[in-house]
């Protein structure tokens, strides 16, 4: 029966093909966060605008989940495959099977440890070591301005263990900080990317000696969603998370900026989700034949307590 409703899949792609469209195939590693979702409704959102057909699979944040549904966009003869690689490491062996298949791969979102990058088209997303090194520098401007000097106790709620996203992050945060004796990291623990686990990580990090010790309580989270669950930790801990603590996250998810409109949290550095007009192109351009750069980065800015209030009606009408 699967075999037969593999060879009726492959067919129909066949058949789309003859006619001109474009079939292809997207192994989403999950819907996690805000980001996630929104990331998806981009990918699912404009290949309905462009007629383009898509075979979406979410692999619940599993990476054999993930293997499992390139091996079937490859049975079933898709024209093109995109992959957001929930972590770094173990692509190679699906990615040479792609590519003796003659399938092109444009990994998007996040990037793959190879030393072989024949094995992938492009990569479409963020710098995410330029994320961290804009949290970094937000936080020593901030600190500079309320108190003199950059010093202080670091919380860092790290993303899913192995990913791009999370080892850059912290790569790209440290290297700012590293400048300055007084401001380190005095926890670090994966909440992976969720609120749930974000909320965890921060009751634990509350009943910590060094939390205790804190003079000056600093939460960096890798994404809004983990600061968002950390916040909801410190109210139920009694703790007052806008004056009380300074808080980092990424994504820019409009939930953050109304975090920081109401006080609780400082500052959001932008991961922008919705690459899915930029990924077509690079899809349409790939089955033309066209030169296709090998990285293409997202435009990103950073979003605090100065302005999110006024901006967030528009980062609602974003997603
Ligand atoms: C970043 C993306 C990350 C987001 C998280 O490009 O991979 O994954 O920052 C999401 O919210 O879970």
């Amino acid at each position: 029966m699967r075999k037969a409703l593999a060879l009726l899949a492959a067919l129909a792609v066949s058949l789309g093909a003859m006619a001109g469209e474009i079939t292809v195939g997207f192994a989403q590693l999950g819907a996690e966060s805000m980001w996630r979702t929104a990331n998806t409704d981009s990918i699912k959102g404009e290949a309905a605008k462009r007629g383009i057909k898509l075979i979406f699979s979410d692999a619940q944040q599993k990476q054999e989940n993930q293997i499992k549904a390139i091996q079937s966009f490859i049975a079933q003869g898709v024209d093109v495959i995109g992959l957001p690689p929930v972590v770094n490491s173990g692509w190679e062996p699906v990615l040479r099977e792609a590519q003796e298949a003659g399938i092109p791969v444009i990994l998007a979102d996040r990037t793959v440890d190879t030393s072989d990058d024949s094995l992938y088209v492009s990569f479409i997303g963020s710098n995410f070591i330029e994320e961290g090194r804009s949290a970094g520098k937000w936080l020593v401007r901030e600190l500079k301005a309320k108190y003199g000097e950059a010093r202080g106790e670091v919380f860092e709620l790290v993303g899913t263990v192995g990913a791009a996203p999370a080892i850059d992050r912290k790569k790209g945060f440290e290297e700012v900080i590293a400048q300055y004796p007084g401001l380190n990291i005095v926890k670090s623990q994966s909440g992976d990317f969720t609120r749930a686990k974000g909320k965890e990580v921060m009751e634990a990090f509350i009943k910590s000696p060094e939390w205790e010790k804190a003079k000056t309580k600093i939460i960096y989270g890798h994404n809004d969603d983990m600061v968002l669950g950390a916040i909801q930790a410190l109210e139920e801990a009694g703790v007052n998370p806008g004056q009380e603590c300074l808080i980092i996250g990424v994504d820019a998810i409009a939930d953050a900026f109304e975090a920081i409109a109401q006080g609780k949290m400082h500052c959001t550095v932008e991961c922008n989700p919705l690459i899915g007009p930029q990924f077509y192109d690079m899809v349409e351009g790939i089955v033309a034949g066209k030169e296709i750069p090998k990285v293409v980065y997202s435009n990103e800015g950073t979003y605090d307590y100065y302005c999110a209030a006024a901006l967030l009606p528009w980062r609602r009408s974003l997603y």
